[in-house]
């Protein structure tokens, strides 16, 4: 008799920044983690993460949302079911809630993990398999100031922990944005790529001038340059430039892609397990992409370690990730609640091996981190 869900619990995890990340709607000095911890019948341990930007300045789910999201709406659903029916356990979720696709996100992780101890294979074998064992991993520069910004990323070439470069901007003027955007590219030299994440800020007259100084200044991508519904801008965009643009916050899921890519977007999908409702989800959402010529890119919310590593088991299934990843997220905080966090190396990251994601929580972390009045 398959073993049944028998309880679940949504943690939220408060993590301080290394450094203020600045980006176009907030600067983040913490970062807060909802951990799900699935048990079933049979003993075993599922585990999930849904972490998003900035609390509600990102978006419309927040860690607070996310918890009673799971707590009140999602548990009634799943408690009792058969853990290994993660397909009719979606249908069930999404017919009791509409969106809400990073709480979501962190119980499918949480069933994939389950089911990958129960079978004794990591998640990426119950997604056709890895690929790919390692996996090119971005920076982000976001502390609001151009040298530091240099000093910080010639550090991390020098260790080969990064190559390539995410910029965050939009939040000053446009063209003291493409300025600092300039001298960071011009300090790092060709071999670094530079790529830059606008986040909704610009209107299209403003992106359409900014693309064009920053097509001049050697960046390589621009992502999400106009507000998320915009897509007749996003679209003329990408007919406009050369410098290709990633579509981020425009595209939550597969029928999202579909729709912008029906209308004429040539570029590139940041992929998000959040975005997407978990890291099945965001497959699919990158099989419209490959269907449409459109690159693909791993993205991030800036998750933790088990968010990061669920991730990186869908993209380790991808033959090609044309623009890499940006699963840097636990090496932004000052600390991680795994027993054994990430091994960053050569501009990108091994994918853990064990069963299910292949990571254990590390529990003094977890309850010295973890909220206290919830
Ligand atoms: C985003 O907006 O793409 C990813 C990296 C980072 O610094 O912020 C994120 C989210
Ligand atoms: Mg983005």
């Amino acid at each position: 008799m398959s073993a049944k869900i028998q309880s679940i619990e949504a943690i939220l995890v408060d993590i301080p920044t290394i450094r203020p990340h600045k980006l176009s709607m907030t600067t983040m000095g913490v970062q807060t983690m909802v951990i799900v911890r699935m048990k079933d019948s049979d003993g075993l341990e599922g585990l999930g993460e849904a972490t998003t930007i900035g609390g509600l300045a990102y978006g419309p789910e927040s860690p607070e949302s996310v918890k009673l999201t799971i707590d009140t709406y999602f548990k009634p659903q799943l408690i009792g079911h058969p853990v290994t029916e993660i397909n009719t356990l979606r249908v069930r979720l999404n017919c009791a809630a509409r969106g809400n696709n990073l709480a979501k996100s962190a119980i499918e992780t949480a069933l994939l993990d389950l089911q990958g101890k129960r079978l004794g294979c990591p998640v990426s074998d119950l997604l056709g398999g890895a690929v790919h064992r390692h996996i090119p991993v971005l920076w982000t520069l976001a502390s609001g100031d151009t040298d530091r910004d240099v000093k910080e990323a010639l550090g991390l070439i020098e260790t080969r922990r990064h190559r390539d470069f995410k910029l965050k901007i939009g939040s000053r003027p446009l063209m003291e944005d493409v300025r600092h955007v300039a001298a960071i590219k011009n300090a790092l030299g060709e071999s670094a790529s530079v790529r830059v994440d606008v986040n909704q800020a610009w209107d299209e007259s403003m992106a359409a001038k900014g693309m064009a100084e920053l097509q001049a200044a050697g960046v390589d991508l621009v992502e999400q340059p106009t507000p998320m519904k915009d897509y007749a801008a996003l679209v003329r965009l990408s007919q406009k430039f050369h410098l290709p643009i990633l579509a981020d916050e425009a595209v939550a899921d597969a029928t999202d892609l579909y729709n912008l890519a029906a209308t004429g977007f040539s570029g590139a999908v940041a992929l998000k397990i959040a975005k997407a409702g978990g890291p099945v989800q965001a497959l699919k959402q990158a099989a419209v992409a490959q269907a449409a010529g459109i690159g693909l890119y791993g993205g991030t919310l800036l998750e933790g370690t088990i968010g990061t590593v669920a991730s990186l088991h869908a993209w380790s299934t991808l033959e090609t990730l044309h623009w890499g990843t940006e699963m840097f997220g636990p090496l932004l905080m000052k600390d991680d609640i795994v027993v054994k966090p990430l091994d960053f190396h050569d501009n990108g990251v091994g994918l853990p091996l064990g069963p299910g994601l292949g990571v254990e929580i590390d529990e003094d972390k977890l309850t010295h981190y973890r909220r206290k009045d919830k």
